[in-house]
């Protein structure tokens, strides 16, 4: 049976459907419902069971996999999309990867681009949503015990960045059933915006680049960067397991056999893919064809309300509020919290850091900290909440992180004076807070030709629009305003400095090339909040610990939502790593509690 298209069919049977679909599908039933797609579909003659399918009643799955099937039989893949659309900025060719339409386009009420929440430049959609906000208010979560809707897991893993996936393939490698949760449209979470790479030590990549490292100089370089406020335990698990977790990615499909240098570091061991590309994208991609290799259950709209325990202080599953289902729980023999830290949420980081409040950040609109919530309220320690990681270059007037991995390739910083002021590949807290001294609190991030061919990501920075260049110093210096010839001299003496191998004003350990290959470019930079190195406090094995110094029974956590690796500031190149080997620890720890509880 073919049901009538909106525009015609009674209003009964549309209030009966938009009941079926809850809050959003209700404002089609409203007098502007063909203001939204499914109204213009309706139009065009496209009946509802076309996008929805033929069974009554109508069910949208919270991952709204059915409804974009619909889309891509009719409109392509992503990638097909993408293909024909013009524009200099083509929201369908995005570093998001091969994400769901429905991301963006809504049917049944007003469309946000999800870019947009990152991105400042104005991309048209149709049936654009009026207002920001794509939260509705939370209704009050019922009493778990009074669920009907109730399922079973070996493991529930909360969040769908790399810590999160990772621990979900790696439970359900150990032959654990797993649901990954995941409360954005989109999985991938921070991850997917890492850019500069991943830290490893002793690696066959080095090795084959003659780059000496060592576990010693890894664990070194991280506890100095955290002003040794880190987990000395954690760290040496985080430097043990490195080199071991590229070989897990590289197993996967992975290439991480890029070598570059991130601040703080004494040697090359940031991992990222050939040609210098951006590393989470590509970890991202991979992670999620392994996921749909294994049909692992991954759900997008899905948010961990509350985690469930028994009396005796065990987790024993999650309340979940999917976005078509409603509530539901998830008995679990263990979870695994991965939902990351809180940049995103600027009243959180301007409760622990005050003079952090108004900065721009560089993170998804997901990190809010609502993963430490649910931790906290489970019985969880917090530690070291105040420590918040601004990161000195993010695109000035934009949330766009400009990779330190542009420094670590050569790139100086100057200031409105034409000026260098820093060693550039410092810790992040010291470059940031020089740029900070700086008249106007920015700086110009300077490079050329040279470090541009060394870095396939820049042209990414480029495509943004963020680049000003010129064919000389002088001529840079005029496009960006600062006084050419104080910049002229800056680049001449920052080139004798590699030519020495030393450099004698900022003591820079590391010079890999002279600024000197035309053209010349520079991206006006700031700080803004990158990493929040607080968190649950977990053991060497991601248990989570309570106050009594005890683990929680059948609770583990992984990345950024943990507190201890880093101490009081990351290393560039260290959080991705930190994902992956803390998320194979999760993972595998997690499967076992959940076969030794299935013991009788
Ligand atoms: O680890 C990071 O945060 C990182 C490498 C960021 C970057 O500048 O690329």
């Amino acid at each position: 049976m073919h049901l009538l298209p909106f525009h015609r069919r009674p209003l009964a049977i549309s209030c009966f459907l938009g009941l079926l679909f809850g809050a959003s599908f209700a404002q089609a039933a409203t007098p502007q419902r063909h203001a939204f797609l499914a109204g213009q579909h309706a139009k065009n003659g496209i009946a509802c069971a076309e996008c929805h399918g033929k069974t009554r009643p109508v069910k949208v799955d919270d991952s709204e996999d059915g409804v974009n099937l619909s889309c891509v039989r009719c409109h392509g893949t992503l990638k097909e999309v993408g293909a024909k659309a013009q524009g200099h900025v083509n929201p369908h060719v995005s570093h998001l990867g091969d994400i769901h339409c429905t991301a963006c386009h809504s049917g049944h009420q007003g469309s946000r681009v999800y870019c947009a929440n990152c991105h400042g430049f104005e991309l048209k959609i149709p049936f654009p949503s009026t207002s920001l906000a794509t939260a509705q208010a939370a209704p009050k979560p019922p009493r778990p015990e009074a669920l009907r809707q109730r399922e079973r897991a070996d493991v529930v893993v909360i969040g769908s960045g790399a810590a999160g996936m990772v621990a979900a393939l790696t439970a359900h490698d150990a032959g654990a059933k797993v649901v990954v949760l995941e409360k954005q449209p989109i999985t991938g979470g921070n991850s997917m915006l890492a850019a500069g790479g991943m830290n490893a030590a002793a690696t066959r990549f080095q090795a084959k680049k003659g780059i000496q490292d060592s576990v010693e100089l890894m664990v070194k370089d991280t506890l100095t960067g955290g002003k040794n406020l880190n987990e000395p335990a954690l760290v040496k698990i985080l430097a043990e397991q490195s080199a071991a977790s590229v070989d897990y990615l590289t197993e996967l499909g992975a290439d991480l056999s890029d070598v570059g240098r991130m601040g703080g570091a004494s040697v090359d061991r940031t991992h990222r893919p050939q040609g210098g590309k951006a590393v989470g994208a590509h970890i991202v991609d991979v992670l999620r064809a392994n996921a749909a290799k294994r049909k692992l259950d991954v759900r997008v709209n899905s948010r961990a309300v509350r985690l469930l325990e028994n009396r005796q202080g065990r987790i024993t599953g999650v309340l979940v509020q999917g976005r078509h289902r409603g509530f539901y729980r998830i008995d679990a023999k263990a979870v695994v919290l991965a939902a990351g830290g809180f940049s995103a949420n600027p009243d959180r980081v301007a409760h622990y850091q005050p003079a952090f409040r108004g900065m721009t950040s560089s993170n998804q609109p997901g990190a809010t900290g609502d993963g430490l919530d649910l931790g906290a309220t489970a019985g969880g320690v917090l530690k070291d909440m105040e420590q918040i990681q601004i990161h000195p270059s993010i695109a000035a007037g934009s949330r766009i992180l400009i990779t330190e991995a542009v420094r670590g390739n050569g790139a100086i910083l100057v200031n409105r004076d034409g000026k260098r002021f820093v060693n550039e590949i410092t810790t992040r807290d010291a470059a940031s807070k020089a740029t900070l001294a700086q008249p106007g609190q920015s700086a110009f991030m300077v490079f050329d030709e040279g470090v541009r061919q060394s870095l396939k990501q820049i042209d990414g920075y480029f495509h943004l629009e963020l680049v000003k260049e010129g064919a000389t110093p002088e001529a840079l210096a005029a496009a960006i305003q600062v006084p050419p010839q104080a910049l002229k001299d800056t680049i001449e003496r920052y080139n004798q400095a590699v030519a020495a191998k030393a450099d004698a004003e900022f003591k820079r350990p590391d010079l890999p090339r002279a600024l000197a290959t035309p053209k010349f470019y520079a991206i006006e930079v700031k700080p803004g909040v990158h990493y929040t190195m607080g968190g649950l406090k977990i053991s060497p094995r991601t248990e989570v610990m309570a106050k009594d110094g005890q683990p929680i029974p059948g609770f583990f956590a992984a990345g950024e939502v943990t507190g201890g690796v880093h101490g009081a500031n990351r290393l560039g190149g260290n959080s991705i790593s930190e994902t992956i080997t803390f998320g194979r620890i999760a993972g595998a720890e997690a499967a076992a509690a959940a076969r030794a509880s299935a013991k009788p």
